[in-house]
Protein backbone atom coordinates (compact mmCIF):
# COMPACT_ATOMS: atom_id res chain seq x y z
CA UNK A 1 0.00 0.00 0.00
CA UNK A 2 1.44 3.33 -0.90
CA UNK A 3 1.55 6.19 2.12
CA UNK A 4 -0.51 8.07 0.09
CA UNK A 5 -3.39 5.55 0.65
CA UNK A 6 -2.27 5.46 4.12
CA UNK A 7 -2.17 9.08 5.02
CA UNK A 8 -5.48 8.78 3.49
CA UNK A 9 -6.72 6.24 5.95
CA UNK A 10 -5.38 8.11 8.85
CA UNK A 11 -7.03 11.53 7.48
CA UNK A 12 -10.39 9.32 7.74
CA UNK A 13 -9.89 7.96 11.19
CA UNK A 14 -8.79 11.22 12.14
CA UNK A 15 -11.91 12.81 10.99
CA UNK A 16 -14.06 10.49 12.37
CA UNK A 17 -13.16 11.12 15.78
CA UNK A 18 -13.36 14.69 15.04
CA UNK A 19 -17.32 14.41 13.63
CA UNK A 20 -17.42 13.00 16.95
CA UNK A 21 -16.00 16.08 18.87
CA UNK A 22 -17.50 18.32 17.03
CA UNK A 23 -20.65 17.08 18.45
CA UNK A 24 -19.95 17.56 21.81
CA UNK A 25 -17.60 20.80 21.77
CA UNK A 26 -14.25 21.63 19.79
CA UNK A 27 -12.33 21.38 23.56
CA UNK A 28 -12.28 17.74 24.12
CA UNK A 29 -11.61 17.17 20.39
CA UNK A 30 -7.32 17.27 21.34
CA UNK A 31 -7.63 14.69 24.26
CA UNK A 32 -10.42 12.59 22.19
CA UNK A 33 -8.28 12.33 19.07
CA UNK A 34 -4.71 11.76 21.22
CA UNK A 35 -6.33 9.45 23.57
CA UNK A 36 -4.88 5.78 23.46
CA UNK A 37 -4.70 3.10 26.02
CA UNK A 38 -1.11 2.21 24.68
CA UNK A 39 0.15 5.63 25.49
CA UNK A 40 -1.40 6.57 28.51
CA UNK A 41 0.70 8.35 30.86
CA UNK A 42 2.06 6.46 34.42
CA UNK A 43 5.40 6.88 35.90
CA UNK A 44 7.38 5.45 32.97
CA UNK A 45 6.09 8.24 30.26
CA UNK A 46 7.26 11.79 29.80
CA UNK A 47 4.44 13.94 31.55
CA UNK A 48 3.51 17.27 29.46
CA UNK A 49 6.31 20.18 31.00
CA UNK A 50 4.10 21.81 33.19
CA UNK A 51 5.14 25.47 31.58
CA UNK A 52 6.31 27.03 28.31
CA UNK A 53 9.69 26.68 27.29
CA UNK A 54 10.45 30.22 28.01
CA UNK A 55 8.42 30.18 31.26
CA UNK A 56 12.30 30.37 33.17
CA UNK A 57 13.93 33.08 31.44
CA UNK A 58 16.03 34.60 32.27
CA UNK A 59 17.32 32.17 34.27
CA UNK A 60 17.07 29.25 31.95
CA UNK A 61 16.94 30.37 27.78
CA UNK A 62 14.23 28.62 26.14
CA UNK A 63 16.34 26.67 23.81
CA UNK A 64 18.26 25.06 26.62
CA UNK A 65 14.47 23.89 27.68
CA UNK A 66 13.55 23.01 24.33
CA UNK A 67 16.45 20.57 24.20
CA UNK A 68 16.90 19.67 27.55
CA UNK A 69 12.85 18.78 27.68
CA UNK A 70 12.06 17.59 24.32
CA UNK A 71 15.31 15.79 23.70
CA UNK A 72 17.28 14.64 26.54
CA UNK A 73 14.33 13.67 28.38
CA UNK A 74 12.51 12.37 26.06
CA UNK A 75 15.36 9.70 25.32
CA UNK A 76 15.52 8.95 28.72
CA UNK A 77 12.04 7.90 28.80
CA UNK A 78 12.19 5.96 25.52
CA UNK A 79 15.08 4.01 26.46
CA UNK A 80 13.39 3.27 29.80
CA UNK A 81 11.00 1.63 28.12
CA UNK A 82 13.08 -0.73 25.83
CA UNK A 83 14.92 -2.01 29.22
CA UNK A 84 11.28 -2.29 30.67
CA UNK A 85 10.61 -4.04 27.45
CA UNK A 86 13.80 -6.35 27.35
CA UNK A 87 13.94 -7.03 31.09
CA UNK A 88 9.81 -7.87 31.73
CA UNK A 89 9.19 -4.52 33.86
CA UNK A 90 5.53 -4.53 33.40
CA UNK A 91 5.12 -0.40 33.37
CA UNK A 92 1.55 -0.70 34.03
CA UNK A 93 1.76 -2.57 37.30
CA UNK A 94 5.29 -1.81 38.53
CA UNK A 95 6.49 1.60 40.40
CA UNK A 96 9.27 3.38 39.09
CA UNK A 97 10.53 3.69 42.57
CA UNK A 98 10.76 -0.24 43.46
CA UNK A 99 12.73 -0.16 40.39
CA UNK A 100 15.36 2.55 41.13
CA UNK A 101 15.24 0.54 44.37
CA UNK A 102 16.37 -2.64 42.99
CA UNK A 103 18.16 -1.22 40.76
CA UNK A 104 21.58 -3.52 40.95
CA UNK A 105 18.88 -6.01 39.69
CA UNK A 106 18.77 -4.10 36.39
CA UNK A 107 20.74 -3.71 33.42
CA UNK A 108 23.10 -0.24 33.32
CA UNK A 109 20.50 0.76 30.58
CA UNK A 110 18.02 0.54 33.27
CA UNK A 111 19.26 2.49 35.47
CA UNK A 112 21.03 5.16 33.42
CA UNK A 113 17.64 5.92 31.65
CA UNK A 114 15.42 4.93 34.96
CA UNK A 115 17.29 7.23 36.83
CA UNK A 116 17.42 9.51 34.04
CA UNK A 117 13.49 9.99 33.13
CA UNK A 118 13.01 9.91 37.31
CA UNK A 119 15.22 12.97 38.38
CA UNK A 120 13.86 14.99 35.05
CA UNK A 121 10.59 14.47 35.70
CA UNK A 122 11.11 15.91 39.33
CA UNK A 123 13.79 18.52 37.65
CA UNK A 124 10.63 20.14 36.09
CA UNK A 125 8.53 20.64 39.19
CA UNK A 126 11.03 21.69 41.23
CA UNK A 127 11.51 24.84 39.17
CA UNK A 128 8.30 27.45 39.11
CA UNK A 129 8.43 30.53 36.76
CA UNK A 130 8.63 33.94 38.66
CA UNK A 131 10.50 34.84 41.66
CA UNK A 132 10.92 31.80 44.01
CA UNK A 133 8.99 31.36 47.25
CA UNK A 134 10.88 30.56 50.18
CA UNK A 135 10.12 27.51 51.96
CA UNK A 136 7.81 27.63 55.00
CA UNK A 137 6.38 25.78 58.33
CA UNK A 138 7.98 22.85 58.74
CA UNK A 139 9.96 22.66 56.08
CA UNK A 140 11.94 26.18 57.08
CA UNK A 141 12.08 24.86 60.97
CA UNK A 142 14.03 21.50 59.71
CA UNK A 143 16.14 23.45 57.12
CA UNK A 144 16.93 25.55 60.26
CA UNK A 145 17.79 22.72 62.13
CA UNK A 146 19.99 20.58 60.01
CA UNK A 147 21.83 23.45 58.54
CA UNK A 148 21.82 26.42 60.68
CA UNK A 149 19.33 28.53 58.09
CA UNK A 150 18.32 29.01 54.68
CA UNK A 151 21.50 31.14 53.66
CA UNK A 152 23.77 28.13 55.21
CA UNK A 153 21.46 25.43 53.17
CA UNK A 154 21.66 27.38 50.23
CA UNK A 155 26.10 27.51 50.29
CA UNK A 156 26.01 23.95 51.55
CA UNK A 157 23.64 22.73 48.36
CA UNK A 158 25.41 25.24 45.69
CA UNK A 159 28.23 23.50 46.74
CA UNK A 160 27.13 19.95 46.53
CA UNK A 161 26.51 21.41 43.14
CA UNK A 162 29.49 22.80 41.88
CA UNK A 163 31.78 19.90 43.21
CA UNK A 164 29.92 17.03 41.40
CA UNK A 165 32.90 16.30 39.21
CA UNK A 166 31.24 15.49 35.53
CA UNK A 167 27.77 14.88 34.83
CA UNK A 168 25.30 14.55 38.15
CA UNK A 169 23.00 16.19 40.77
CA UNK A 170 23.07 17.61 43.73
CA UNK A 171 20.28 17.16 46.09
CA UNK A 172 18.30 17.58 49.43
CA UNK A 173 17.42 14.50 50.61
CA UNK A 174 15.31 13.07 53.96
CA UNK A 175 17.41 10.21 54.98
CA UNK A 176 16.21 6.78 56.46
CA UNK A 177 16.56 8.96 59.89
CA UNK A 178 14.15 11.36 58.79
CA UNK A 179 16.97 13.78 58.98
CA UNK A 180 17.81 16.41 56.12
CA UNK A 181 20.80 16.16 54.29
CA UNK A 182 22.61 17.40 51.40
CA UNK A 183 24.63 15.48 48.56
CA UNK A 184 25.47 14.63 44.96
CA UNK A 185 25.19 11.80 42.51
CA UNK A 186 26.89 10.95 39.67
CA UNK A 187 25.07 10.94 36.13
CA UNK A 188 21.66 9.76 36.33
CA UNK A 189 21.82 8.01 39.37
CA UNK A 190 19.54 9.08 42.64
CA UNK A 191 19.00 8.19 46.50
CA UNK A 192 16.30 5.85 45.52
CA UNK A 193 18.99 3.65 44.17
CA UNK A 194 20.43 0.79 46.13
CA UNK A 195 24.16 1.39 44.75
CA UNK A 196 23.74 5.32 45.66
CA UNK A 197 26.10 6.06 48.59
CA UNK A 198 23.53 8.86 49.21
CA UNK A 199 20.19 7.64 49.95
CA UNK A 200 16.62 8.75 51.07
CA UNK A 201 13.96 10.49 49.75
CA UNK A 202 14.76 13.54 47.17
CA UNK A 203 12.97 16.27 48.22
CA UNK A 204 15.02 18.53 45.85
CA UNK A 205 17.58 18.05 42.89
CA UNK A 206 19.52 20.49 40.56
CA UNK A 207 20.90 19.08 37.44
CA UNK A 208 24.04 20.27 36.82
CA UNK A 209 24.63 18.24 33.49
CA UNK A 210 26.23 20.70 31.30
CA UNK A 211 23.36 19.84 28.84
CA UNK A 212 21.36 21.71 31.65
CA UNK A 213 23.04 25.49 31.58
CA UNK A 214 25.96 25.35 28.60
CA UNK A 215 23.94 27.14 26.39
CA UNK A 216 23.27 30.25 28.43
CA UNK A 217 26.31 29.63 31.02
CA UNK A 218 29.06 27.69 29.56
CA UNK A 219 31.56 26.79 32.11
CA UNK A 220 29.93 29.16 34.64
CA UNK A 221 28.57 26.19 36.48
CA UNK A 222 28.11 28.24 39.52
CA UNK A 223 26.43 30.90 38.28
CA UNK A 224 23.60 28.30 37.33
CA UNK A 225 23.28 27.10 40.24
CA UNK A 226 22.91 30.93 41.67
CA UNK A 227 20.22 32.05 39.21
CA UNK A 228 18.65 28.28 39.69
CA UNK A 229 18.07 28.80 43.34
CA UNK A 230 15.89 32.31 42.22
CA UNK A 231 13.42 29.86 40.83
CA UNK A 232 12.79 26.81 43.07
CA UNK A 233 9.31 25.67 43.63
CA UNK A 234 9.41 25.33 47.33
CA UNK A 235 5.83 24.73 47.82
CA UNK A 236 6.55 21.43 45.79
CA UNK A 237 9.28 20.98 48.24
CA UNK A 238 7.41 21.23 51.14
CA UNK A 239 5.14 19.08 50.07
CA UNK A 240 7.37 16.40 49.06
CA UNK A 241 8.88 16.41 52.50
CA UNK A 242 5.26 16.22 54.02
CA UNK A 243 4.41 13.07 52.19
CA UNK A 244 7.99 11.89 53.15
MN1 LIG B 1 19.31 16.82 32.25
Amino acid sequence: MSTHNTGRREFLKTTGKAGVAAGIGLSVLPSLVNASPVTAGNAFTQQPLPYSYTALEPVIDAMTMEIHYSKHASAYAKNLAEACAAENVNTQTSSLESVLGTISKYSTKMRNNGGGHYNHELFWQFMKPGMSTKPEGALAKAIDESFGSMEAFTTQFSKAGATRFGSGWAWLVLNNDKKLVIGSTPNQDNPLMDISELKGIPLLGIDVWEHAYYLKYQNKRADYIKNWMTIVNWDFVAKRFQMA
